[in-house]
């Protein structure tokens, strides 16, 4: 068996919750990670016959029956991963009739996943859907994109909008939008379940007064999807006590989209009919 402390999921994991960590999106034990693993990589690091426990799902997760994630711990600190991976993660395989996951490896001091589970996984399911490759879903408490939604219509034609006129690079990256919830009680299946339905037609959903989801194939694409939304939400803040004297306009969105050939929200724009 090859040191699972060297794995390259685990490290990047460690990698990840830092930079989110280092830019001020994960205060104390803010955020989440969930990563589904390619099994055959897995096999190399652990022995899928030992399970070290069983813990509830807390809800019927039977389509993922036999995956594998990695998933940060419950109250655990996004700047403690690095130096202790085994107490602040955890592996898991989600078991044969989706009610327990059968903890692999991780969660040292008895601790388990992050109390935001069910969202993961009905986001992961409603992903893998929309696109078979996904693997990541991540969430954390960005502060532009935070204060946003103290003051801005939480609409999603309304929020997209606002955040591709803000600078050119918005478009490009989430030409798909940004999905957007009311304030909801976190950590329960209803909001697990409002989010994976947004997840059925967007990689990124804005969770008002808390924070945001991102999904994706690689941490690159997910960490750039948010990265992306809160440097728009930033320039939006940052101007907003000013007189505003332009910000991209419609015909100028669908420029840029034709000229990066992007498959985009056409809904979102307010353009003449043809
Ligand atoms: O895990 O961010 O939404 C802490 C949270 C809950
Ligand atoms: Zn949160």
């Amino acid at each position: 068996m090859k040191n699972i402390f060297e794995a390259p999921f685990v490290r990047e994991m460690e990698r990840t919750t830092a930079n989110m960590y280092r830019l001020g999106w994960d205060e104390r034990n803010g955020g989440n990670i969930s990563y589904m693993l390619d099994e055959a990589l897995v096999g190399k690091y652990l022995d899928f016959n030992t399970v070290l426990r069983r813990i509830p799902t807390g809800f019927d997760a039977k389509e993922l029956a036999g995956k594998i994630f990695i998933v940060t711990g419950t109250g655990k600190y996004f700047k403690n991963v690095d130096d202790d991976p085994e107490t602040n993660l955890g592996i898991i395989r989600i078991s044969e009739n989706g009610l327990d996951a059968e903890l692999l490896w991780g969660y040292k001091d008895g601790g388990r996943f992050t109390s935001e589970l069910p969202s993961h996984l009905m986001s992961h399911i409603a992903r893998l859907k929309a696109d078979p490759k996904n693997r990541i879903i991540m969430h954390c408490h960005p502060d532009y994109t935070l204060a946003m939604t103290q003051v801005h219509e939480m609409e999603e034609k309304a929020v997209t909008r606002t955040l591709w006129g803000q600078m050119t690079e918005s478009i490009v990256v989430f030409p798909d939008g940004v999905g957007v919830l009311p304030w909801m009680v976190c950590g329960t299946n209803e909001i697990g379940r409002a989010t994976a339905e947004k997840m059925k037609d967007f990689r990124l959903v804005i969770w008002t007064l808390h924070g945001i989801y991102g999904a994706g194939r690689s941490m690159d694409e997910v960490f750039g999807l948010i990265e992306t939304v809160e440097k728009a939400a930033k320039q939006y803040m940052l101007t907003l006590p000013y007189d505003k004297k332009q910000c991209i306009s419609d015909e100028e969105l669908v420029a840029l989209a034709e000229q990066f050939g992007l498959t985009y929200r056409k809904d979102f724009l307010d353009l003449p009919q043809a």
